[in-house]
């Protein structure tokens, strides 16, 4: 979804001419263009044929529900890996075992929009064990184990709505957030079926603490705060001396239901909620708050069985802050912020307001200060307002138009993309100095720094992830792919080295130095440690077996022969379940699998592992099956038959199992 434009008319005046003037130039292409690239830039991105990259890049698909990861600097797609998308490619989410996976309280969702991947921290620091990424639409989180580089468990996130602010982490991973875009009413069928405009009586917000389990991975929901009706966006955690703390940016604070566009750009001032989770957490295990209706699905991925498992819960810890006096407190924030970034330091909150002529930077210090001396405002329905001025370390003055997202350095410098006037400005937080400028091509969104909302940046690169991309490729008809450009941040200036496109819609990424990453690499799955139902784990055990109208094949692979390979007894009105081992133990052997005529999709099975393929046969006939990944010199050779006869036939269940390993 390509937006040209951020706000119409109706938004303009807020923001003024200069606005004006840089939504009318086609393709918003930056007035101060430096399009040139220095000579010795394709060097700095140069990684020979065989050598690795030093960065994993990983990047939110956006509409296309993955995450995709690329190596940095050469910008080289590695891999996307199916996370609320059904894949046919490799069967996630269409094979037996997988489809729980996509299970959620309003059943089976293929797809969703993701936006932010977040990956696991020790001490603050990105340890390259897992990558989150939230599910906007039927709000979930994913859990992705870059081990197997998998999604290894899904969970739902009850009374939320367009689950935007997420999944950002905790120092230690202890917690993944999880705020609402949407408020909307929760409780009973009665207290939710209530008029649209009563939202500001009856509609809710939440942000939600969810626990991944250390060892297995299983998430599941420690704590729910609910808040005033209003709009959460983005969300980041505090460290060092802030730690403890996590700060969410909110916008729609007008509380409108209708016409957001005009009617929630009203208000001078936003808010960024700070919450106090240390506290939270300390009531929440002192048996404070009571259990709510919200029923959600918690799916996790079984690396033994080689199958999902779910937990169904069907009420959640809710926390009220009307109760807890301390728990959460509003910053005024001008004006719609978008993006919410902590400094490696800790001691400073980046918010970027949308329609906002500056970026304002909170103290955590001062915010302390100001909670001891009750030098609040106000309140917004209930929830103490603290004075700006009292929290404010300073702003940033005239820094562009359209402020969304910062990363950092480790260097005491801040990178803020901006949508509007399509350019990078690095700044200083400390002395809130504009440094450099580069425009972007076109309309920035999200950008990237390595390390760059933790407490130890690696720096060297700063990513844009453009939302517009017109001239910058060949063209490919209405529908261009989004774009990414890599930046070097090593000198004073940044410097522009490389465009390559990306998969679906970038949003936010993160970068880690790959040696973490690499060391953890799962190569096969071990097939003594199979535990799936139905695994073949030898020849010895191929075999067919009928159950009623079910007929369960228990077939293995391996390079080049499926065992059983003809297959005879079957009957229409039957169900077929393909149940394929991969015997192999060698890295990078998977072996494929498909039937004609099959509704659903192929098989794409990892050595050691077993998954299923349901299969419905529609008419009488021989069906050939085959491998579908070039495996070998006779992978052509790696194919096979089943016979499907009349309903009424009395062709008797057989299988050849023979097979070159047996001798023939
Ligand atoms: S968003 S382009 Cu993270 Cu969904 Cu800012
Ligand atoms: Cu197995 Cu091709």
């Amino acid at each position: 979804m390509k937006r040209p434009l951020l706000f119409t008319t109706g938004t303009l005046a807020f923001v003024g001419l200069a606005f004006v003037l840089v939504n009318s130039l086609p393709g918003c292409r930056p007035t101060t263009t430096k399009t040139v690239v220095t000579g010795d830039a394709a060097s700095k991105v140069y990684v020979k044929p065989g050598a690795y990259d030093e960065f994993y890049n990983f990047v939110s698909g956006g509409f296309s529900g993955q995450l995709a990861v690329y190596g940095l600097p050469s910008g080289r797609l590695l891999r996307e890996v199916p996370v609320f998308s059904q894949d046919p490619e490799t069967g996630y989410g269409y094979s037996e075992e997988t489809k729980g996976m996509l299970m959620t309280s309003h059943g089976f969702i293929p797809w969703d929009d993701s936006h932010h991947p977040e990956l696991s921290q020790t001490n603050g620091v990105p340890d390259g064990k897992w990558c989150f990424i939230n599910g906007n639409n039927t709000p979930r989180i994913a859990l992705i184990d870059l081990g197997t580089f998998r999604t290894h468990s899904i969970i739902e996130i009850p009374n939320s709505a367009g689950n935007h602010s997420s999944p950002f982490t905790t120092g230690n991973s202890e917690y993944v957030v999880a705020g609402t875009r949407f408020s909307i009413p929760m409780g009973s069928d009665a207290e939710r079926d209530v008029a649209i405009g009563s939202y500001k009586e009856t509609f809710k917000g939440t942000v939600s603490f969810i626990h991944p389990e250390p060892e297995s991975g299983k998430m599941s929901i420690a704590f729910q705060i609910v808040t005033p009706a209003i709009d959460f966006d983005l969300s980041h955690a505090g460290k060092g001396p802030s730690e403890g703390w996590f700060f969410f940016s909110c916008y729609n604070t007008e509380q409108a239901h209708d016409l957001l566009e005009v009617n929630a750009s009203q208000r001078d001032k936003d808010f960024i909620m700070a919450v106090n989770w240390k506290m939270a957490e300390q009531l929440a295990k002192e048996g404070k708050g009571k259990r709510v209706p919200g029923k959600h699905y918690s799916n996790w991925w079984n690396d033994h069985t080689h199958s999902s498992e779910t937990t169904v819960y069907e009420d959640v810890l809710q926390l009220d802050p009307k109760d807890h006096p301390g728990l959460i407190y509003f910053m005024p924030c001008p004006k719609s912020p978008h993006g919410c970034d902590v400094d490696p330091t800790g001691k400073y909150i980046v918010g970027s307001g949308k329609l906002a002529a500056l970026i304002p930077v909170f103290s955590f210090d001062k915010m302390q200060k100001a909670i001891a001396a009750k030098d609040v405002e106000g309140d917004f329905a209930g929830i103490p307002v603290l004075k700006y001025e009292s929290v404010l370390h300073g702003e940033v003055k005239k820094p562009g138009l359209g402020p969304l997202h910062t990363e950092f350095d480790a260097n005491g410098n801040a990178y803020t993309s901006f949508f509007v006037s399509s350019e990078i400005v690095k700044w200083n937080v400390e002395k809130l100095e504009i440094l450099d400028r580069v425009p972007t091509y076109y309309s920035i969104g999200h950008l990237c720094v390595p390390g760059g909302d933790s407490k130890q940046p690696w720096g060297k690169y700063v990513i844009a992830y453009n939302k517009i991309t017109k001239d910058r490729y060949l063209p490919t008809g209405p529908e261009l792919s989004q774009s990414a450009q890599l930046f070097s941040i090593d000198g004073d200036k940044m410097e522009l080295l490389l465009d390559f496109p990306t998969t679906g819609e970038p949003h936010y990424a993160q970068a880690i130095p790959a040696d973490l990453v690499k060391p953890r690499e799962v190569k096969f799955f071990k097939i003594d440690e199979n535990q799936h139902p139905y695994a073949a784990k030898g020849e010895k055990d191929a075999r067919v077996e009928r159950k009623g109208k079910e007929v369960h094949i228990y077939m293995t692979s391996i390079r080049s022969h499926f065992a059983p390979d003809n297959i005879e007894g079957v009957k229409l009105g039957d169900e077929v379940y393909f149940h394929v081992t991969n015997l192999e133990q060698d890295w990078d052997v998977p072996h494929g699998f498909a039937v004609k005529g099959a509704q659903n999709a192929e098989l794409l099975i990892m050595p050691g592992e077993t998954q299923t393929l349901k299969w419905v046969p529609q008419s009488v006939g021989v069906k050939p099956f085959y491998c579908t990944d070039f495996c070998s010199a006779l992978h052509q050779e790696m194919q096979g038959y089943i016979r499907v006869s009349p309903a009424n036939s009395n062709v008797p269940l057989s299988a050849n199992t023979k097979s070159p390993d047996a001798g023939i």
